[in-house]
Parts: structure tokens; C-alpha cells; sequence
């Protein structure tokens, strides 16, 4: 009997990912109030071409017509987030209309058996609570607990998986360090202390929804990197522990060993005065354990000392003649099959899903159609690899493909295009793209397709 080793193993879990402020619009429907995201947008030269949330996909009004696609397309996995000023507007104001646009939703979904992995947290903080400041405030932790404690009360019996959070590097680290996303602010204590608070309201949620007795699994989301020095010398090497450190063993360490790493608290230390913000009790929270690790893997770093990264005395190199996809990242594959590697070795045996990999890419409608191959390659590279961690044992239980629909990227705007559905933002019209054809193939057949 021959042996299919293209085949991913039964009840792999394959999906695509989208993010309320990316694609919802409606930004003032039934109730929901300004989040940091529509104020960002607002302030000149943060987004590229002045664009907002405020239409995107309209998938508020056509989410029917979307999950029918969805299910067209073959999708049996289907990642969203919540919008929080669409369920608190105000402090302490539920709003029913907001939930009620979720539950619509969900049963949508739910007409084509299409399981929802749901985000509660991806950036689109309610201004109302960075008026009080933000993540930089502890206060905030119970906001989100009241909110997240929301969602699981209401929708707690209709979503097998959460995940708390996405990516805090990005809300904490490009909202308050660097400050190109919102709220815009460049201070790297105001990022740190944001940090913490996002990871503490990550393991009080697990807690809170422990406490409820729910039986769905839920986990948190990063996003990771792997990464190489660029060259062998002891300042390359040091800066790559740097970089490490900042981007990835800050968020792995104390969800998975209890602290944070001792020598990047040693480097911060002079930038931000001191850590009184990490309470008793805290580090212990955030180590609640999940029942996943969600990573979003997009590409690789070089790094190098140098004074391009201000805090981490850190440059970062593309080799000559690399591929790069629309956003200037490196086209890297095997490190999607190295971080995992090292996740299992280093850091969990908890399933890691894929909640995030793709690429944006130049695409044209041409004549009622949308050629991406340079996706396609890239999705395949990425399966590939991740197919030769799960034959060698890894515990991979799930690809999200990011994204559903070509949709507002941050600061970016709608220049970039990360869809395997190509949206027209005048007319609306959804027109899928070569990938998701062959993407619908793939999950077909559970399997990478030629
Ligand atoms: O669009 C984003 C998404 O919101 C979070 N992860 C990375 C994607 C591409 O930049």
C-alpha cells in the first residue's frame, strides 16, 4: 500500500483569517463608538492615502454573501475578531446591538457548518479606554476581562475556540513604542508596561473562562519570527539575542516559563526606569495554561548590530537577491519549519495552529479574473514546510490563511492585498483569485495540490 505523504493528517484543521477593524466598516452602525484605530486613521500621515476603517469590506452589511462564499470556497474554519466598541461603546454600557451583529454571524457560519476560531482582542482598543490610557493603564485588564467575560457568556456554547489575544508585540510594541500603529505613541515604557498588561488580561481570561466552565479550548496568538545573525561576529550575535528576545522570547518566556527573559530585562532596564508595573501574582497569571499556541509566521529577520533599531542597537539585512512579497519581506519558508522546531524543543508540547500566514502580492483584475501564482508559490512553500514538521512528529493541528478577503492593512491602508479574495473597495464586489481555487483544492483533498 503506497503511502500518500502529501496528506496532512485526518481532522487537520484548515481555514482562513480575517480581523473585525480590517473588513467590517459600519464604524458607526447600531451603536459602536471610536476605537484608537479610527482616531489613528484620522491623524494625518499615519495611513497611506489618508484611508480608514470606516467602509472596508462592508462586511458588516454583507457578511451573509461572504460566509456563502466562504462556503463556496470550500472553508470549514473560519477565524474573525470582535469588535469592542461594538459591545462596549461606553464604560459599563453593554451593547445588545453589537452582540447581536456577532450572533448573526455565527449562525451564518453555522448554516454551512463553518467553525469559528474567534479573536477577541486584534487592536481596535475603544477609544473610551485609551482616554484612560489605554494598555499603558492596569484598569484596562479589567475592562477586557468585562468584555471578554461578555463574549464567553453570550457566545461561550457556540465557539469551540478563542483566542485571547493577536499578536500583543504589534498593539504594544507599534501602538506605544514605535508608533506606527495606534494609538501612535513612541515610548518604550508606555510599550513594556502595555505588554504586560496584555499578556495579564490574556491569563485572566483563560482563568475567567475556566471559571464558566466552558468547554470550547482557547489560547492566545503571536506573532514570531525566526532569526539568524548576519554574520558569526560576537556584536551580530549579541544583536540577534537582542532581537529575539524583544520580539519573540518576551511574550514565549513568560507565557511558557514564568519569567521574562533576565537579559532583555537587563537591557530595558535603563530605558525604562524599572518594572514596578509587574505585580505579585502577575507572572503567575500569565502563565495560566492555554489549550493552544497560536503563531502568525509571515518571514525571517537578519540582524546586525547597528543603530537602525534605536533600542536594540540592531540593523536588519535582505541577502541579494531574495524574494520578497509586496510588503518587503523576505520569502523564507523554512523558517516557518524552524520556529516550529524550536517551539517544540524550547517552549511547548501544547498544538500550535497557524492562525496567520500569507502574502501580499501586486495582484490586477484582468478581465474578470485575478492571477496570483506568486501567493500560490508562497502558501505551498509554507505547507511544505509545515508538512515536514508534522511528518517528523510536530503536533500542528491547523493553517489559517490570512486573509479571507483583500482588506484595510494598518498603516498600509488598502494599498496592500493579502486576499485569496480580490476586493473591489468602490464597487464591493468580490472576485476570488487563482488562490483560492487552488487553495479550495487543498482543503479538498487535505493535501498541498500541484
Ligand atoms: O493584516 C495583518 C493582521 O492584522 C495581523 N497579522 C499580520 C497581517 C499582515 O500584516
Amino acid at each position: 500500500m503506497s503511502i500518500d505523504t502529501k496528506k496532512f493528517p485526518d481532522g487537520f484543521v484548515w481555514g482562513v483569517a480575517t480581523s473585525s477593524y480590517q473588513i467590517e466598516g459600519a464604524a458607526d452602525a447600531d451603536g459602536r463608538t471610536a476605537s484608537i484605530w479610527d482616531t489613528f486613521c484620522r491623524t494625518p500621515g499615519k495611513v497611506a492615502g489618508g484611508d480608514t476603517g470606516d467602509r472596508a469590506c462592508e462586511h458588516y452589511y454583507r457578511y451573509p454573501d461572504d460566509v456563502r462564499l466562504l462556503a463556496d470556497l470550500g472553508i470549514k474554519h473560519y477565524r474573525f475578531s470582535v469588535a469592542w466598541p461594538r459591545i462596549f461603546p461606553e464604560k459599563g454600557k453593554l451593547n445588545r446591538k453589537g452582540l447581536d451583529f456577532y450572533r448573526a454571524l455565527l449562525q451564518e457560519l453555522k448554516k454551512y457548518g463553518i467553525q469559528p476560531l474567534v479573536t477577541v482582542y486584534h487592536w481596535d482598543l475603544p477609544q473610551w479606554v485609551q482616554d484612560e490610557g489605554g494598555w499603558t493603564n492596569r484598569k484596562t485588564v479589567d475592562y477586557y476581562l468585562e468584555y471578554a467575560g461578555a463574549l464567553f457568556a453570550e457566545f461561550g456554547h457556540d465557539v469551540p475556540m478563542w483566542n485571547t489575544h493577536n499578536e500583543p508585540w504589534c498593539a504594544a510594541v507599534l501602538g506605544y513604542g514605535i508608533g506606527v500603529h495606534a494609538p501612535g505613541h513612541t515610548d518604550w515604557r508606555e510599550a513594556l508596561v502595555s505588554a504586560h498588561h496584555i499578556l495579564l488580561s490574556h491569563g485572566l481570561a483563560i482563568r475567567a473562562y475556566r471559571e464558566m466552565g466552558l468547554s470550547g479550548r482557547i489560547g492566545m496568538t503571536l506573532n514570531l519570527d525566526y532569526n539568524d545573525p548576519a554574520s558569526d561576529r560576537p556584536e551580530d550575535l549579541a544583536a540577534q539575542q537582542r532581537h529575539d528576545g524583544y520580539l519573540n522570547r518576551w511574550f514565549l518566556d513568560p507565557l511558557f516559563k514564568g519569567d521574562y527573559p533576565q537579559d532583555m530585562k537587563e537591557w530595558y532596564l535603563p530605558h525604562i526606569g524599572s518594572f514596578d508595573f509587574v505585580k505579585p501574582g502577575d507572572l503567575d497569571a500569565i502563565g495560566e495554561a492555554g489549550d493552544f499556541l497560536g503563531i502568525n509566521y509571515y518571514t525571517r529577520a537578519i540582524v546586525k548590530e547597528g543603530n537602525g533599531h534605536p533600542l536594540l542597537k540592531a540593523d536588519y539585512e535582505l541577502p541579494e537577491g531574495s524574494e520578497v512579497t509586496d510588503m518587503g519581506w523576505e520569502v523564507h519558508p523554512e523558517s516557518l519549519y524552524r520556529l516550529l522546531k524550536r517551539l517544540q524543543q524550547q517552549y511547548t508540547s501544547l498544538p500550535i495552529y497557524i492562525t496567520e500566514n500569507g502574502a501580499a502580492t501586486a495582484d490586477r483584475l484582468i478581465e474578470g479574473k485575478v492571477d496570483d501564482r506568486d501567493r500560490i508559490r508562497y502558501v505551498k512553500a509554507h505547507l511544505e514546510q509545515a508538512q515536514r514538521f508534522i511528518a517528523e512528529g510536530g503536533n500542528l493541528q491547523g493553517y489559517y490563511l490570512w486573509s479571507f478577503l483583500d482588506n484595510f492593512e494598518w498603516a498600509f491602508g488598502y494599498e496592500k492585498r493579502f486576499g485569496m479574495v480580490y476586493v473591489d473597495y468602490e464597487t464591493q464586489a468580490r472576485t476570488p483569485k487563482a488562490s483560492a481555487y487552488w487553495y479550495k483544492d487543498v482543503v479538498r483533498a487535505n493535501r498541498i495540490v500541484d
